[in-house]
């Protein structure tokens, strides 16, 4: 710290450190690869026109990514069903079946409990599934109060293996011809919904929730797909049995052709915990010195790397001014004096553990017949001029 800065802390105590504080956390919440007098060049591949601009809002647009954060007014939201308006004077939420002691309780209550934050990028798992589908992810710092104590206090019965969020949301499901007006609803295990890090969640980057993302409760499950997110809660029920829903069990499955010993098996997984994924966001000119910007995310991140053309893979740099365990890492890459022309650009990750995001010809994403956890590499195109 410079002498002027520890001097004025000494004289001013207190008020001057907090000052200092502030000053240091704007810094930071503004640490992005980006320099001055630089000029954004739009890829030449753009999405193609949403045709379904209710239920998908405000997708992030990569080129405009210049912040760890997302702000709330550029955040996506996915609907399924309506958008409820929730008014928090008569909501209140209930923890019911196998519970010993089923509690009700009020927004206040749920503020009146310890208070946990967490910074979590949620990516839609159906984004880049489609052409018009890409920028269905952001990074927010959201607030709330851990609900496994929750459920301790409310005593899960012996019998009760799973946990199922269900939203104020309805809206009318057909299995054959039989119709029903369902809530969206989702589940996890008892021992997943347990986990110390999943949030009753009332604040998203310092505001109340906004309606389009869950006011006044969503689930926060960090490390998890979007879909599992449960927005505008209404009541989490204990159960006996595994929770079949329509988001888990008949939408939301991936479905595989994997090979065993020369034949095909076709594989069905419920879409949940998100997987390793990354993508270019944007280049940047400063003159002739080009920058690729992107994010990493979905798994803890080791490493990131760029292929441009059919170059070798080159190592991206990892900003580390901005970390959170469950947030996306914002990487660069140089790209000194590229010659004029079309470019690709395709970015992959690779985690702690070694699993690298896969190719799109990897038989993980060419067998895949279904669009969610599209998390093959995501390769754009570029003019230099
Ligand atoms: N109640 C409810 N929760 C929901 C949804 C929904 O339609 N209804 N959509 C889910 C999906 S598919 C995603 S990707 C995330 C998106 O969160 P956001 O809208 O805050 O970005 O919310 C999830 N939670
Ligand atoms: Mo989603």
């Amino acid at each position: 710290m410079p002498d002027i800065q520890r001097r004025e802390l000494l004289v001013q105590g207190s008020a001057a450190l907090a000052a200092i504080a502030a000053l240091y956390t704007s810094r930071r919440a503004y640490a992005f690869p980006t320099r001055a007098s630089e000029e954004v060049i739009r890829w030449l591949d753009q999405p193609t026109e949403n045709p379904d601009p209710v239920g998908i809002q405000k997708q992030l647009v990569w080129e405009d990514l210049d912040s760890w954060i997302t702000p709330n007014d550029k955040f996506f939201s996915i609907s399924h069903f309506n958008r409820p308006t929730i008014d928090e004077k008569t909501w209140s939420m209930e923890i019911g079946g196998l519970v010993k002691k089923p509690l009700k309780l009020t927004l206040a209550d749920i503020k009146a409990r310890p208070r946990q934050e967490v910074v979590f990028t949620v990516e839609c798992s159906g984004n880049h599934g489609f052409p018009f589908f890409t920028g269905g992810i952001g990074n927010a710092r959201w607030a709330g109060t851990p609900l496994a104590p929750i459920l301790e206090e409310a005593g899960v019965l012996e019998d009760g293996i799973e946990v199922v969020f269900f939203g104020t949301d309805t809206g009318e499901v057909a299995i054959r011809d039989v119709k029903m007006q369902q809530n969206f609803a989702r589940s996890m295990s008892l021992a997943e919904a347990t986990n110390p890090d999943n949030l009753l969640c009332y604040e998203m980057n310092g505001a109340a929730l906004p309606a389009a993302n869950g006011f006044p409760l969503r689930l926060i499950a960090p490390g998890w797909y979007g879909i599992a997110n449960v927005k505008w809660l209404e009541r989490i029920e204990v159960r006996d049995t595994r929770f079949m829903s329509l988001l888990m069990a008949r939408d939301y499955v991936t479905i595989r052709e994997e090979e065993r010993n020369g034949e095909t098996v076709w594989t069905e997984d419920s879409v949940g915990r998100a997987l390793i994924k990354s993508a270019p966001a944007k280049v940047t000119r400063k003159d002739s010195d080009y920058r690729i910007i992107g994010a990493a995310w979905g798994a803890p991140i080791d490493r990131v790397e760029v292929q441009i053309d059919q170059a070798p893979w080159a190592p991206a740099t990892i900003d580390r001014s901005e970390e959170a365990e469950h947030a996306w890492k914002i990487w660069s890459l140089d790209w000194q004096n590229p010659s004029p022309g079309e470019h690709t650009v395709t970015s992959r990750a690779v985690s702690t553990t070694g699993q690298v995001q896969p190719a799109m010809d990897d038989p993980l994403i060419a067998k895949k017949h279904t669009y969610w956890e599209s998390n093959g590499q995501v390769t754009r195109r570029v003019r230099v001029v």
